[in-house]
């Protein structure tokens, strides 16, 4: 799989895709993440990227010119293979899971980064799959959020992770969050680690877990409670809780 973060800012992008879990998938040969210079692909002597906004208004939008001619040539260097290409906007739709595993599907996703008042409409609308915001609240610009996108996506990629068992545990894979985890000390400064867990008890392990998974996905998220099949197990789980 191939990645390119498209962006004013490389040197803010750069130090992230080479560490981290980023740099092992393209160690192993399984990924590519390519920061790319917007700058690159402008013509004139001060290397615009901004104007002012058509119809007046406070701030600047970037022009639709290079981000054309940049994913162009990125797609021309990765042979024209089939890619998504996203625009970081907080007018975007919200990025989940689901989204991750869309993207991972393909062997070409182009990322490209936002800034000031926004990217003129038609990058948007003729150049762009898919417009993506990460959550509810203002950025200063896309860098961050293409470098959590490349980060979801990435570690979906067979050989990235290490250990890809830990994928089938992830929250929202099935729309329940992660239960606790703990580790040694088995008591720490007085506070215990659930018996259950040293029980060598691993049916009631995996139950003492599921209920966990239950309780905190009701209680943090009733957004993702509304939609949780709930099967008969559950239920019962849910039902002793109760009863203490
Ligand atoms: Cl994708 N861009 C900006 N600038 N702010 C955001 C965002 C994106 N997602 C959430 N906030």
């Amino acid at each position: 799989m191939r990645i390119d973060i498209v962006t004013i800012f490389p040197e803010m992008v750069e130090p992230v895709v080479r560490c981290s879990m980023l740099a092992r998938g393209q160690q192993a040969g399984v990924l590519q993440i390519h920061t790319v210079d917007l700058r690159q692909f402008t013509h004139d002597r001060h290397r615009t990227t901004d104007d002012a906004p058509f119809g007046g208004g406070a701030g600047m939008v970037m022009k639709p010119e290079p981000f054309f001619e940049a994913v162009e040539a990125l797609r021309e260097q990765a042979g024209w293979v089939p890619a998504r290409i996203v625009v970081t906007t907080p007018q975007g739709r919200l990025f989940n899971q689901r989204m991750a595993v869309e993207f991972a599907q393909v062997p070409h996703l182009i990322l490209l980064c936002g800034h000031y008042e926004g990217i003129d409409e038609r990058v948007c609308q003729y150049l762009a799959t898919d417009e993506v915001s990460i959550g509810d609240y203002v950025l200063t610009g896309g860098e961050l959020p293409a470098l959590v996108i490349a980060d979801a996506v990435a570690r979906l990629v067979p050989g990235v992770l290490g250990n890809p068992e830990s994928l089938q545990q992830d929250s929202f894979v099935d729309g329940l969050l992660a239960p606790p985890q703990y580790t040694r000390p088995a008591e720490y400064r007085g506070y215990r680690v659930p018996d259950v867990l040293l029980s060598g008890h691993h049916a009631q392990i995996a139950r003492w877990r599921r209920l966990q998974r239950l309780l905190r996905t009701r209680e943090r998220r009733p957004d993702l409670w509304q939609k949780v099949q709930l099967t008969p197990e559950d239920l019962k789980l849910l039902r002793e809780a109760e009863e203490g």
